[in-house]
């Protein structure tokens, strides 16, 4: 008989540790996440899988070495997914050194923790690695030749992850790869995030809950994918039979102006954009009212401005497809499910309303 797949998930209450947890259930994996105590008990996206029987959850931190190798000795995982990370980019500017500890050392414990269990010959590893690793881009679009510039102290702690995952991968021959994943958004993504910020104020503005949407650099260009496609890679990367890295891109590339654009759009709400810099402003065209502004709060002591990716690897060797689905189908996905999610709030807690109006008046980055 088969044994069976052991995937343990670091992050896997995040948005892509709950697609992904989704997709190996449906793979017949055995599925482990790794959760951490949280005054707030958030974990919304991986509510449906609990209680289901090849899901477990333990607790244990990035930052706590100890927890890592005791769960990675319990578990005795064949892939380990590590996805857990101070994922903001702009919050690395504010916890810089919380950010080199979970997103560069954390993945050195990890590496650790399965060598210390005498599980390198066994166990795969997949690293969430980024786009933001180009962050000043050398060259347009971005592929896995491409120099890296990384530009936030997000990015160089990331850096650091892909650089020791590759050295392990030489020296000590195991099975591990880097995912150099673009943006890659959802109805799940983070409420901060630039797409999900949008879609969620569209959604609360066409429904009068919210007067304006205050955004930072609209020039800023992604390449903006679902999720839901870009979990499968992951998976794909470590059934390859080397391990390698690969860049995962749609290869088509848009400012947060014209997301926002299409987003306002697919609430009911057509946008002309007047004025430039921090004063630019998005305007309803029916209404004549501001509903978009720039506020410099938003903006980045260094920004990206430029991500856009080659996705011709992943393509080729890995079959995978990147035109799954289109950025104009991801944004009406989106903005679908905020505009359902807004209208059911109306009778959600205090904490959520406090959310959105911290979000209003730009308390939040
Ligand atoms: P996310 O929604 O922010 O999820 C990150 C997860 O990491 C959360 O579940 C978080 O736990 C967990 N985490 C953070 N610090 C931790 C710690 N010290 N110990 C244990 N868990 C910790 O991020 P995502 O969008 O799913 O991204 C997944 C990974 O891909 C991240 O490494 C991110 O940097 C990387 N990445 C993302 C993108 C993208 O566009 N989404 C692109 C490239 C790379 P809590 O829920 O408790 O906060
Ligand atoms: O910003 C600009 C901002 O925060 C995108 C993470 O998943 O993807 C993500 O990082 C762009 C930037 O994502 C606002 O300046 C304008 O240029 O949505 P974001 P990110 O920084 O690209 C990469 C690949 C990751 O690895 C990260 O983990 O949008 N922008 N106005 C804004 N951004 C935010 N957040 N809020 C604004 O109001």
């Amino acid at each position: 008989m088969m044994e069976k797949n052991i995937a343990l998930i670091t992050g896997v209450a995040g948005q892509d540790g709950s697609y992904l947890s989704e997709f190996l259930l449906s793979k017949g994996y055995d599925v482990h996440g790794i959760i951490r105590r949280s005054s707030v008990d958030y974990r919304e996206r991986i509510a449906h899988l609990e209680g289901k029987p090849d899901f477990h959850l333990h607790y244990a931190d990035m930052g706590d070495s100890m927890s890592l190798v005791k769960l990675v000795g319990e578990v005795r995982p064949t892939e380990i997914y590590n996805l857990a990370a101070q994922s903001h980019v702009q919050v690395s500017f504010d916890a810089p050194e919380y950010t080199a500890d979970v997103d560069a050392v954390g993945v050195l414990r990890v590496l650790e923790a399965v060598r210390t269990n005498h599980l390198e010959k066994t166990c795969k590893i997949y690293q969430a690695s980024t786009s933001e690793l180009y962050g000043k881009v050398e060259e347009v679009p971005q592929n896995e030749k491409t120099p890296f510039h990384p530009y936030s102290p997000y990015a160089v702690a990331k850096l650091y992850g892909f650089w020791v995952v590759k050295e392990y991968r030489e020296a000590y021959d195991m099975f591990c790869c880097s995912g150099i994943l673009f943006n890659h958004e959802s109805e799940r993504r983070g409420e901060t995030f630039v797409t999900r910020k949008i879609t969620l104020a569209a959604a609360r503005i066409a429904q009068g809950k919210q007067d304006c949407l205050y955004l930072g650099n609209l020039d800023s260009k992604r390449d903006w994918g679902y999720a839901k496609d870009y979990v499968e890679c992951m998976w794909l990367i470590l059934q390859h039979d080397k391990p390698e890295d690969y860049v995962i891109a749609t290869g088509v590339q848009h400012t947060v102006r014209e997301f926002a654009t299409l987003a306002f759009h697919y609430a009911g709400i057509n946008l002309k954009w007047e004025g430039e810099g921090v004063n630019e402003k998005g305007i309803d065209v029916r209404t004549g009212k501001v509903v978009v502004a720039v506020s410099e709060d938003f903006y980045r002591p260094t920004d990206v401005v430029n991500l856009w990716g080659d996705p011709t690897k992943a393509k080729t060797e890995l079959g995978w497809n990147p035109q799954t689905t289109s950025f104009e189908q991801l944004v009406q996905i989106m903005v679908k499910h905020d505009m359902e999610k807004v209208a059911a709030d109306h009778v959600a807690g205090v904490m959520r309303t406090n959310l959105a109006e911290y979000l209003e008046k730009g308390l939040v980055k």
